[in-house]
């Protein structure tokens, strides 16, 4: 049956062009695993690579963003074959505080997708879900992986499929994944569709010197540029699934103007309640992805004391940064002792996008005053002539 969305789905994918877009669809599913990437590596295509036979297999709970799964932050053992599973679910969140709606696409639920952690030398597994609710074709490109479009191009799965694809971890830092189905890819990533994997040394962070560094706390953070329409009165329109937002959707994405730029899926995702939580002495590694446009943030009263600006481990990091930079397209890692109790913004600096389009966090801190770094010597009082 040829409908709306069947028609959006074969527009989209036009570079498979076939009869009817339904069997565009199925030929460019079949054609998946014969593409040129899949034939550099037949490997991953069906037989495990023999690099990680007789490994042994755990599987990882994922959790849902600020969090980030239980991990050993020094690796025991040898490597291992660490399993995930991860469903995507297309839904309706509400962005801000006026109520707009958003036909979100999202691995795992949510914005960003649950962050996966592995160590260096380890291989992640991912058996992705696309359930038969959805009505889109979906896929994972992994900047942490090597070859056939980050596994781009061996899971492409169509709602009612699922597809298991293993890649070895062979470089340490926090890279972003995103959804990357081919004719549609930044609608799907500016829709919701990324997150953050971290490949951590087996032998743990270490700072500029080499010296072993640890954190008490871990978050992750995704900054998302939303594009969503408005009406000829200027009030955000509401959609019923994301095939219906598609058009309108595509003509602001074109204008590059954002009308969102929020933390994990909204406006005050991260703020009030929800707020991000640290005791003064407490070490705390912040994980920030923006898988389309870039970020610079800046915790307000505080620091970077280490930061992955680009998020890779085997790299030195730079020390004492006042504001960094995060890459569209990547994860960076920022590393900070607090010393001060109160409630800390965590900002894109660019203030705009912070404070009137959404781009912030509060990190809210508990501890002992010092005086010593800061007091307030005499409190606001008249003007003394
Ligand atoms: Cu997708």
């Amino acid at each position: 049956m040829f409908t709306r969305r069947t028609a959006l789905i074969g527009a989209a994918i036009a570079p498979f062009a076939a009869a009817t877009p339904l069997q565009a669809i199925r030929q460019a599913t079949a054609a998946a695993p014969a593409s040129p990437g899949a034939a550099a590596q037949p490997g991953l295509v069906a037989a495990p690579a023999g690099g990680a036979d007789g490994l042994e297999h755990v599987k990882a709970k994922l959790v849902a963003p600020p969090a980030v799964m239980a991990h050993e932050q020094v690796a025991s053992g040898a490597p291992k074959v660490v399993e995930f599973t991860m469903a995507i679910e297309e839904k309706t969140l509400v962005v801000d505080e006026l109520g707009t709606t958003f036909q979100a696409m999202t691995f795992g639920g949510s914005m960003p997708g649950p962050t996966m952690v592995v160590h260096e030398g380890d291989y992640l597994q991912l058996t992705l879900v696309n359930p038969a609710t959805n009505s889109m074709p979906h896929n994972i490109d992994f900047h942490a992986a090597t070859g056939a479009l980050g596994g781009g191009a061996l899971t492409f799965v169509m709602p009612g499929e699922q597809v298991t694809l293993r890649f070895k971890a062979t470089r340490s830092g926090t890279f972003v994944y995103h959804c990357a189905p081919e004719g549609m890819v930044p609608w799907h990533v500016v829709s919701g569709m990324s997150g953050t994997v971290m490949v951590l040394p087996r032998d743990g962070l270490k700072d500029a010197e080499g010296r072993p560094v640890r954190y008490d706390r871990v978050y992750t953070v995704g900054e998302f540029d939303l594009y969503i329409p408005k009406d000829e009165t200027g009030a955000f329109k509401a959609y019923d699934s994301p095939g219906d937002s598609y058009a309108d959707t595509i003509e602001v994405m074109r204008g590059l103007v954002p009308s969102h730029v929020v933390f994990n899926g909204a406006k005050g995702a991260l703020t009030g309640d929800r707020a991000l939580t640290a005791k003064v002495g407490e070490t705390v590694l912040f994980i920030h992805s923006c898988a389309n446009r870039d970020s610079r943030p800046h915790l307000i009263g505080g620091h970077g004391d280490l930061v992955w600006e680009t998020g890779k481990f085997a790299n030195p990091p730079q020390k004492n940064l006042e504001t960094w930079f995060v890459r569209g397209g990547s994860a960076a890692a920022a590393l900070y002792s607090f010393l001060q109790p109160g409630i800390y913004a965590y900002v894109n600096h660019n203030l705009i996008e912070a404070a009137e389009l959404g781009a912030t966090a509060h990190v809210k801190v508990e501890g002992d005053w010092n005086d010593d770094l800061m007091t307030q010597v005499s409190a606001p009082a008249p003007i003394v002539a």
